[in-house]
């Protein structure tokens, strides 16, 4: 036993030589001296040897443990000899000041979701995840918008390989999803993510951008309150006293529909060329969920009404920051970003 030890030691004495760099330094002490090495082992189960071997087999074992001890150490001093040798000292200056670290940040129509999602908690709306891929049904038709209806063409969208499976023009889709989840309970959900449209790009539309959603169901919910709670998220959005107004729209989904503007906070109502000289800016769709809508998510249109709204993100990001471009934010551009 004696001798396999020692030819042990012999072994990784030699191989300690060849050590180069801290990483396999760790591996040859791990190796040999811990626990699972021959000498630990040895060492532990000195118990289960006869009486008459265990002295001697135990000083030569822990001499044997030393010298790798000290050999190991050793060689981590050399190593650490040579590499300070081969430091360029005269051109290294440790007074000069560290490197600055670059700081992430979010997004900027990040932060605006954000925003709009803490407005919506406020007012007891929980975030409800509905999928890109939709069903041409969930997309259109349970939204009462069947084939061939002319409401289609201003929803063009992606189409994929498989029939019927599109990228989703709007995140409307998922009301459906929700109502069927939590039909028959009251529902207060907001619903945010991608929408994608076949259409041209220009300042104001992008072939892919967010928006959030907004659902509320249960009984005796009126326009008023559709008008009550937006007003109270554009003031908190914009600012405490911005103006909205209603105009009459049309949404195959919503009945009675609208189109929900808020005061031009660049010119105050004055006109500008922003708000091309009207005073107000456009923010977002809604309307009452018409009764179709309720029947295709489970609820009854006698019982339950509703209202809903889908809002842009990035038009609102826009219109917040004064930025003229909506294809900055997909750009990459850091200069771009970096602004905010
Ligand atoms: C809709 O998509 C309706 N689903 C909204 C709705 C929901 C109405 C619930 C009633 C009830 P619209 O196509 O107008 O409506 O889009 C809503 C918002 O999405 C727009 O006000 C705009 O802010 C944003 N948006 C639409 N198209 C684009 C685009 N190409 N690029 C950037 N933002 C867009």
């Amino acid at each position: 036993m004696l001798e396999s030890l020692q030819k042990n030691a012999e072994k990784a004495l030699s191989e300690l030589q060849n050590v180069t760099d801290t990483t396999s330094l760790k591996e040859w002490r791990s190796q040999n001296l811990g626990k699972e090495s021959v000498i630990m082992q040895t060492l532990g189960n000195l118990g289960g040897l006869p009486t008459s071997e265990r002295p001697v087999i135990g000083r030569q074992a822990n001499n044997i443990r030393q010298n790798l001890e000290t050999a190991f150490q050793k060689r981590i001093d050399q190593l650490r000899d040579s590499a300070s040798e081969t430091l360029p000292t005269a051109s290294l200056d440790v007074t000069l000041p560290g490197r600055p670290v670059q700081h992430g940040r979010l997004h900027i129509v990040t932060q605006t979701m954000r925003r709009i999602y803490a407005i919506w908690a406020d007012m007891g709306f929980q975030i409800y995840r509905s999928p890109d891929v939709e069903t041409d049904e969930y997309n259109f038709e349970l939204l009462n918008i069947p084939k061939h209806h002319p409401a289609r063409d201003m929803w063009d969208t992606f189409h994929t390989d498989t029939p019927g499976i599109i990228l989703r023009t709007h995140t409307s889709p998922g009301q459906i999803h929700a109502m069927r989840e939590y039909c028959p309970n009251p529902i207060r959900v907001i619903l945010p993510g991608m929408c994608y449209r076949y259409e041209q790009i220009t300042a104001r539309s992008e072939i892919q951008f967010n928006q959030v959603e907004g659902l509320a169901i249960g009984q005796n919910i009126r326009f008023t309150d559709l008008k009550g709670t937006l007003s109270d998220f554009a003031r908190r959005m914009f600012s405490a006293n911005t103006a909205t107004r209603f105009r009459a729209s049309h949404f195959p989904f919503t009945e009675p529909s609208a189109e929900m503007d808020v005061e031009c906070f660049l010119c105050s109502g004055g006109g500008c060329s922003v708000c091309k000289h009207t005073g107000w800016l456009e923010i977002l769709g809604c309307g009452m969920v018409h009764p179709t809508v309720l029947e295709n998510g489970g609820y009854n249109p006698r019982e339950f009404t509703g209202f809903a709204f889908g809002m842009g993100p990035e038009r609102i990001t826009m219109l917040k920051y004064g930025i003229k471009d909506i294809r900055y934010f997909w750009g990459n551009d850091l200069r771009f970003l970096e602004q905010f």
